[in-house]
């Protein structure tokens, strides 16, 4: 456990000549790779071919990255579409490796890498471990899932990459976990961050938190706040990071934040970020929020033209204290698809995540929406655990509290909300996604 400083971190850079490197040098390596990759898609994925030739595009006509907006979208329905293997650029026996992501309902979703592929992705994961200050030297306790899900594997190839030892734990069962970081002198650890919250909280409560050798963990694979993570960074006295990615580019890795915080930086040497107005897909300037779009600039296996995330941020092009010139997407508010709109008002459930936090105590940040509608009107019920020492309390206290926290929730999302106080421990923790918001209206 060692908390390291703003103010006494060393910063280290993976690749100094890539990740500073100048905006001009980084458009005209952009450039190349865009010809390059429009060209590939044509000639050997018919599904592109078509879209482009419905779009009236030839590769001919991408001449460089400014001239991106010209190609036509992929989207989460395409890939269904050509579900398992139909968007392909190469034959199948060159994909080394397939990756998948379940969805609620019905196929998952699946990408297929080619060596070279993984090798990418094993060194953009290395670049964030490096930037969360990690070396060949760390062991790091990798609890997210191994299986098709791109967690596990992604920090493992990461680790690898760095010449790290890594812990291939896997998910679940909390005290072996423990057991394990205890034993083995893991020195970082990376899970999603509701889980860490949990590993954390069990951590300190059987004892160990004190005896643990860990100073960083990496975190990501669902929306979380800052508040949050200082929350994780408190409790176990550690630097916590954030990254992010997804399946269909490359799994974690596709961006990942610094000791700054002040946004994800984003490695677009090999992933192009647009952010675009959700309405009508125009881009929008630095600091406004849209949806997420990536092109995959240099993948072989199944390369993505524009694909859209659903993912909602904004992106930032000043170069960070750190001395990357790489861009910053900012945390992410959420998804186009879990947003829920209450009696016309957009809510997220990081706004709730926030508001929570920022009370400064008396209840845990472990929450649930669930959303009715009665008499034709939504109702948003929010279901927080209180804090152990509260709960003991006399009734008249937990009305209080139940008042503020109604209160403090109406302020931060603009409706008001029914407050449900339950017990400690008893919302369901999640080792992989948690899942914050049930949805009991028929829309
Ligand atoms: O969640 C990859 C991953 C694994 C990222 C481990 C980070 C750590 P998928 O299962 O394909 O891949 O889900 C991708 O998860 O479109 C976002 O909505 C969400 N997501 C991923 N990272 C973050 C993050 C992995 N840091 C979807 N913050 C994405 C917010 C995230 N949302």
């Amino acid at each position: 456990m060692a908390k390291v400083a703003l103010e006494e971190w060393k910063e280290q850079i993976r690749t100094p000549e890539i990740e500073c490197m100048s905006r001009d040098e980084m458009s005209a390596l952009q450039s190349e790779r865009l010809v390059k990759q429009v060209k590939n898609v044509y000639d050997n994925v018919s599904f592109y071919r078509k879209k482009m030739d419905d779009a009236g595009v030839l590769p001919g006509d991408i001449k460089g990255i400014e001239d991106i907006g010209k190609l036509p979208f992929t989207t989460k329905e395409d890939l269904r579409d050509n579900y398992p293997f139909g968007l392909l650029a190469v034959p199948k026996e060159k994909i080394a490796r397939v990756q998948g992501t379940s969805g609620t309902t019905g196929k998952l979703t699946l990408a297929s890498y080619t060596q070279k592929d993984v090798d990418v992705w094993g060194e953009c994961v290395a670049r964030g471990l490096t930037m969360a200050g990690l070396s060949a030297a760390d062991r790091i306790h990798v609890c997210y899932g191994y299986g098709l899900f791109t967690g596990g594997m992604g920090l493992d190839l990461g680790a690898q990459a760095l010449g790290a030892m890594a812990i291939p734990m896997s998910s679940g069962n909390t005290k072996r976990q423990l057991m394990c970081m205890e034993d083995f002198g893991a020195t970082a650890f990376a899970c999603t961050p509701s889980y860490a919250l949990y590993l954390a909280e069990a951590a300190a409560e059987a004892g160990v938190a004190e005896r643990l050798q860990i100073k960083a963990s990496i975190n990501g694979a669902e929306p979380w706040t800052e508040e949050m993570r200082k929350k994780i960074e408190g409790i176990l006295n550690i630097n916590s990071f954030d990254i992010y990615g997804l399946c269909e580019i490359t799994g974690p890795g596709v961006a990942m934040d610094c000791i700054h915080h002040k946004g994800l930086h984003v490695y677009e040497d090999y992933f192009y970020p647009e952010v675009l107005n959700p309405a009508d897909q125009s881009p929008c300037g630095d600091g406004e929020t849209g949806e997420l779009v990536f092109t995959t600039l240099a993948k072989e296996g199944m390369p993505l033209l524009r694909y859209r995330t659903k993912d909602l941020t904004s992106i930032e092009r000043a170069a960070c204290e750190c001395g990357r010139t790489l861009p910053r997407i900012q945390k992410f508010t959420g998804r186009t698809d879990d947003m829920k709109v209450i009696r016309g008002v957009n809510v997220f459930p990081t706004q709730v995540e926030t508001a929570l936090l920022s009370m400064g105590g008396g209840v845990a940040p472990h929450y649930m929406l669930i959303v009715d509608r009665e008499n034709n009107l939504d109702v948003l019920t929010v279901m927080v655990e209180v804090d152990e020492k509260y709960f003991s309390d006399e009734i008249r206290r937990l009305d209080g509290l139940k008042a503020k926290v109604g209160a403090v929730l109406k302020q931060a999302l603009g409706v008001s909300v029914r407050v449900k106080l339950v017990e400690p421990k008893t919302i369901q923790r999640s080792e992989g996604k948690a899942k914050r918001v049930i949805d009991n209206r028929e829309l």
